[in-house]
């Protein structure tokens, strides 16, 4: 209800109670009710005796009729669950692709203002405070298993395109799944699937971006390796935007992914790089490499050449 009450506020400048509630079928005080709700949500709205209501500006909320006003995608962002505070937008949407709750359209997205408990990588922490965009997207990919990786590095060239569209900043890529600007973090992608043997049930990407984040709001550990757009922009980001773009971006390449394109994708991850040609040490759990990243392979694997001159493939791996 309240969505279409917005819907004729943008239609003109002032609506009277009596024509809202004839249009929708409701009681004026149905209609009072519904501009509380939209009032609470942080939307601007006046009322004048006699002309009505009047929108006067919206609130930077990720809540999906924003989201989803002007989104220009087919189906990733069409359905939408919002949440102001959440554990995780990943274990939400995990649990959605696993138990089928509901039925779960591909593209379905999660999206929290907050996150109490946000996850990164092998049970690392995701900072995640009011300010940032939090969301997880739920695919079906009929693809194989393999896939994967290439998964975390095209939804890496929609942040870095998404970021450049909207900011004109330029970030770069540190394999498989950090976005930096200027050495520091400012984007976190966690890809997380079911597979059998060879075909994946679901996959869910979970996105991290740091937009209107104040620095010092970062613990105190992460600090001097973090930043946000809004830091480098010395203003606030319009994040519905930001997030409208990735969404349609994300889709455009994840259609070449599906399309067997993976080439032309990985062309682009190059151009954004900040790992190949670097000396590099790789955590991989049980070991720690060391040598040259000459090559992203078609799989999305590491080509790290040793120091004794042996070139190896690093399919996952944190670089430290
Ligand atoms: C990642 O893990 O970078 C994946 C981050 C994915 C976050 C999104 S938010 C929406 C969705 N829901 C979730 O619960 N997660 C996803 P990893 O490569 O393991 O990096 C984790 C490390 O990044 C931490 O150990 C910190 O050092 C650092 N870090 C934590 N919070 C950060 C932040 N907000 N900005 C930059 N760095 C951060």
């Amino acid at each position: 209800m309240a969505k279409d009450i917005l819907k004729y506020l943008r239609e003109k400048e002032y609506v009277s109670g009596e024509v809202l509630a004839q249009k929708l079928g409701i009681s004026r005080v149905a209609v009072w009710k519904q501009i509380q709700r939209l009032k609470d949500m942080g939307y601007k709205i006046t009322s004048d005796q006699n002309m009505g209501y009047c929108l006067v500006s919206r609130p930077d909320l990720l809540i999906p009729q924003e989201v989803q006003r002007g989104l220009s995608t087919a189906y990733i962002g069409k359905k939408i669950f919002y949440f102001s505070e959440l554990a995780s937008t990943n274990i939400i949407a995990k649990e959605k692709a696993l138990h089928r709750i509901e039925v779960i359209d591909e593209g379905t997205i999660i999206i929290a203002e907050k996150q109490s408990a946000g996850k990164g990588r092998l049970g690392r922490k995701w900072f995640s405070p009011a300010g940032g965009i939090w969301l997880s997207i739920i695919l079906y990919p009929q693809l194989p298993p393999s896939y994967i990786p290439r998964v975390t590095l095209m939804t890496a060239v929609a942040a870095v395109k998404a970021i450049e569209i909207c900011t004109q900043i330029k970030s770069q890529i540190k394999w498989p799944n950090d976005i930096l600007i200027n050495e520091k973090k400012v984007c976190g992608i966690l890809t997380e699937m079911s597979a059998e043997l060879d075909i994946i049930n679901w996959v869910v990407v979970g996105i991290g971006i740091n937009a209107n984040i104040d620095h010092r709001d970062f613990p105190e550990d992460i600090q001097e390796n973090t930043i946000s757009l809004k830091e480098i922009l010395g203003k606030e980001i319009l994040r519905v935007k930001l997030a409208q773009t990735f969404l349609q971006e994300f889709e455009k390449y994840y259609e070449k992914l599906k399309r067997k394109e993976f080439s032309s994708i990985l062309k682009e991850w190059k151009l954004y790089s900040h790992t190949l040609g670097e000396k590099i040490r790789v955590d991989m759990g049980e070991r720690i490499i060391t040598g040259e990243a000459i090559d992203i392979n078609e799989e999305g694997a590491l080509i790290l050449k040793k120091e004794d001159g042996e070139s190896i493939k690093i399919i996952s791996g944190t670089i430290i």
